[in-house]
């Protein structure tokens, strides 16, 4: 099973025959362009190749009225002054005597790629199509778009498939207004779409694709609109977006499909979305949605018109589905004041429908459950920073960063047999570090001297290496339970001295930070379910796991992902510790999704015991869906109120926390993120990520 790629060629058919600026950009070449940049870059023949074919007349009756469909039908045959007078009775749509067969070829395309998907022929995919879809309308055309290819798919899913939860994710820059009207009113399809909208001066114009449209009837909180009120938009502003709005959401809706309207015309460069994110953004946003709905993840083009960036960004996305680690993210992690204040609207508005949401009714000042330790007192209190955000990382290097994708995905380092009975043998790793050097480390750590330790630690060292020179990108290994706090203190101070500059360590249950550990900002140390939800420093804090799963989500999604993303870490390492509470499913879902931030180096430890564990973060960290949660259960008072306490003390340094706009009038600090947005850059001119490592010689000199 792989990723599936839809294509066929007659979809470059369909051209402007007259002058017309608004449509010419909607070209041929779009599609020439993504497949040339596929094939160029090897991923084309990653895939698994599927045929589009026509959709029926049926199938296209699914969402359109008969008489459009003849209408369209009857293009075929009109002359180029007939077409010009038919299109300009639509906004923004030409049409060619190819239409009618490449628009069936699209619509058709998103249902071979549905079914390949929901027959278990492919795990995921992607189709390239054009004319693009999710404008169109009942009996219109608009925006380019003939007939609504997403929309097809997702009612041919409800009737032949028997779907009752479809998730539609809308990353397009234009507000797919055609999906929203024929699902308006339908439970069943949760529209998501984020769009640039500039309080209703964009294109195209409509109110009803405010924040506050929500859907009708029983379909009231299935429609989500985020509007972006200016340009320049970056990665920063659309985590945050995915982060506080659409994930969550998307949990509780737990849907058993996910669709994209994979529009690029929401990438830098593009002429119509004038937005700032990178391509690589394409390529998190696909990892982090492949969590849901067993990883049933089906892409279809919509928009997309600046040639290379949308090239690009199409190899993003498909390199993710087929489960590469996600390239570094350029530019400031930290979203602006409108993403933030559209972000607040849209949580505002649906916060009704959905109880993932409702957090933002708990109070925002301290809650009772946390606690500030008294030696080390913290002194940030809301309009009362103490941290200014710090120097930004090295960014925006001159080159483009030339990233490589290890050749082995997850190794496993387990130390009782039967534990690795579960797993398939090539992950095992039989390998060790030299004596000398393990022998070294167990020195320093009395709980490292056992027989049994020492080998364990071996095993786990070798592993650390080939994760640090990039031969393998995650990996889990298992300790006896006595010597996992003194095997991570070694991965530490090795992740440091083998060249990351910045380790995150997330550590569940009772487990001491180091003593000796600085506090220089190179290690980030969140415990969760430790003894107390606390601030130590910016870089050592401590929650609750909450017990529900709303609670843990949100702790995921609202605080743990966030710090990530605005740490950037060159390696995570996952520690279980003494009572740690993590149940199989949740350490799937951990695992699963700390590989976007880290680029996929994660590394987990945990002790020898726990082999269903082991297998969980195995399989979450090689990119595997993780099982539900089961049933959302929402989280408890103290659980939000600890999580709230902690997030608004938090929000100074790691801005990624913010889910609102902080209030000018009460002298908060404005970062100069929040003073965002600039020009766009020329187009074809990217910002480079910068290198997640530096180069491998540096690493490699054991
Ligand atoms: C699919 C798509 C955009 C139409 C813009 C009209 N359509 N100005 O991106
Ligand atoms: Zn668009």
């Amino acid at each position: 099973m792989g990723t599936a790629l839809v294509y066929h060629e007659d979809m470059m058919a369909t051209r402007l025959l007259w002058d017309d600026p608004e449509c010419k950009i909607e070209s041929p070449e779009r599609l020439a362009a993504a497949l040339g940049c596929l094939r160029q870059c090897g991923l084309e023949q990653r895939c698994l190749h599927v045929a589009a074919r026509e959709a029926s007349e049926a199938e296209l009756s699914l969402v359109h009225s008969p008489e459009y469909v003849d209408l369209v039908r009857r293009t075929q045959t009109l002359g180029t002054e007939e077409l010009q007078a038919l299109s300009g009775q639509y906004d923004a749509v030409y049409f060619h005597p190819s239409t009618f067969h490449c628009a069936r070829l699209a619509a058709g395309a998103a249902l071979q790629l549905v079914d390949a998907v929901l027959t278990g022929t492919a795990h995921n995919g992607l189709a390239l199509v054009r004319p693009p879809g999710h404008h169109s309308q009942r009996a219109a055309a608009n925006g380019f778009c003939v007939f609504n290819n997403v929309a097809i798919a997702a009612e041919h899913a409800k009737r032949k498939h028997g779907l009752c939860r479809i998730l539609v994710v809308d990353w397009d820059i234009h507000h797919g207004q055609g999906i929203q009207y024929i699902f308006e009113d339908d439970p069943s399809v949760l529209y998501f779409s984020w769009h640039r909208y500039e309080h209703g001066r964009f294109w195209p114009f409509l109110p009803e694709s405010d924040a506050d449209t929500v859907g009708q009837g029983q379909g009231r909180g299935f429609t989500i609109n985020l509007p972006w009120n200016q340009v320049g938009m970056t990665n920063a502003d659309y985590l945050a977006a995915f982060l506080h709005v659409l994930l969550p959401v998307a949990f509780e809706f737990d849907p058993e499909l996910v669709l994209v309207s994979a529009g690029f015309d929401s990438v830098v460069g593009d002429p119509e979305g004038q937005m700032q994110a990178t391509p690589e953004c394409f390529a998190h946003l696909t990892q982090l949605l492949q969590v849901l709905a067993g990883g049933r993840v089906c892409a279809v083009l919509e928009g997309g018109y600046h040639l290379e960036s949308l090239a690009q960004s199409v190899c993003m996305t498909v390199r993710a589905l087929l489960g590469d680690p996600t390239p570094a993210l350029s530019g400031p992690m930290a979203p602006c004041q409108s993403a933030l204040e559209s972000i607040q609207n849209v949580r505002g508005a649906q916060a009704p429908h959905w109880k993932s949401l409702q957090q933002q009714d708990v109070s925002p000042g301290l809650g009772p459950s946390i606690h500030f330790p008294e030696e080390r007192p913290l002194l940030l209190l809301p309009g009362n920073p103490v941290y200014k955000a710090e120097p930004l990382p090295r960014l925006l290097l001159d080159q483009k960063h030339h990233y490589s994708v290890p050749p082995v995905r997850m190794a496993v380092a387990l130390t009782a047999p039967h534990s690795t009975s579960a797993l398939p043998p090539d992950v095992l790793c039989q390998q060790s570090a030299p004596k000398w050097e393990t022998e070294a480390w167990a020195k320093s750590h009395e709980s490292l001297a056992q027989d049994e330790t020492l080998t364990a630690l071996g095993k786990f060292l070798y592993l650390l290496s080939r994760v640090l020179d990039g031969q393998v990108s995650s990996g889990v290994a298992s300790t006896l339970a006595s010597a996992v706090a003194a095997t991570l203190d070694v991965a530490i101070w090795q992740g440091l001295s083998r060249g990351a500059e910045r380790v995150l360590c997330v550590v569940l249950g009772q487990l001491d930070r180091p003593l000796d550990l600085a506090d220089d900002g190179r290690i980030l140390w969140l415990n969760i379910g430790g003894k107390e939800a606390a601030i130590f420093s910016m870089y050592h804090v401590s929650m609750p796991l909450p017990r529900t799963t709303g609670g843990f989500l949100s702790c995921i999604l609202g605080v743990v992902l966030p710090m990530a993303y605005g740490f950037r870490p060159d390696l995570v390492l996952v520690a279980l510790g003494p009572d740690h509470g993590l149940q199989a499913p949740q350490a799937a879902l951990l695992a699963a999704m700390l590989r976007a931030p880290a680029g996929g180096r994660v590394l987990a430890l945990l002790e020898e015991s726990a082999p269903q564990l082991a297998q969980a973060l195995a399989q979450g960290l090689c990119g595997e869906a993780p099982p539900s949660l089961g049933p959302f259960s929402t989280a408890s008072r103290v659980d939000l109120q600890a999580l709230m306490g902690l997030r608004a003390q938090l929000q100074w340094r790691w801005e990624m926390v913010r889910v609102a706009a902080p209030e000018p009038t009460r002298g908060a600090p404005c970062s100069r993120s929040l003073e965002r947005p600039e020009t766009s850059a020329p187009p074809g001119n990217f910002p480079a990520a910068a290198p997640a490592l530096p180069p491998s010689a540096s690493v490699n000199d054991r």
